[in-house]
């Protein structure tokens, strides 16, 4: 029998080496993936780096997608992606030419060293809850929907890249 088939979604950020086109062609990626379509992309947005600020600022989106890939499965395909954009992760928080975040698989709760879902730091990035607002106003997270919570930013340190489509 098929495994089943659930939505999820995606943050993405780079701040290196052309990191629009690094976005704009890691969203084609994830339309690519085994068992996976992309059914959501949220506008690109340039953000104030979160964390050490002698680095460049951030590209940052969201993008949904269904998939009959397990998390785990899923989190080896998004680290791949990661790999082929020749990632290096010169420190904690720095810079990077493509992240890769699972946000939310499904109504999943799980907590291991590899992965913990929701994402820890959802509800507290601007540059995740804006953009996942976007594409899921109706979701629920921890009571509140996605809309409402995006209202709580005042979005200062947030600035759209590519006008949304309405
Ligand atoms: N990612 C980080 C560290 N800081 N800041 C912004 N604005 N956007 C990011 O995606 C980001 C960050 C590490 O993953
Ligand atoms: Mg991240
Ligand atoms: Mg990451």
């Amino acid at each position: 029998m098929a495994a089943a088939q659930h939505t999820a979604y995606i943050g993405l950020g780079s701040n290196l080496a052309d990191p629009v086109r690094q976005i704009e062609q890691a969203l084609d990626e994830l339309d690519e993936l085994p068992l996976t379509r992309l059914t959501a992309r949220s506008p690109l947005y340039c953000s104030r780096p979160l964390g050490p600020q002698d680095q460049p600022d951030f590209v940052n989106a969201v993008a949904g997608i269904v998939t009959r890939l397990s998390p785990l499965a899923l989190l080896d395909q998004l680290q791949a992606l990661e790999q082929r954009h020749r990632r290096v992760r010169q420190r904690h928080w720095g810079p990077r030419t493509l992240d890769l975040d699972l946000l939310l698989f499904a109504d999943r709760h799980w907590v291991s060293a590899r992965l913990t879902l929701p994402h820890p730091a959802l509800l507290e990035r601007a540059f995740v809850m804006i953009p996942l607002a976007d594409i899921a106003p109706g979701l629920v997270l921890d009571g509140a929907r996605a809309a409402q919570r995006a209202k709580g930013f005042d979005g200062s340190d947030l600035r759209p890249l590519t006008p949304p489509s309405r």
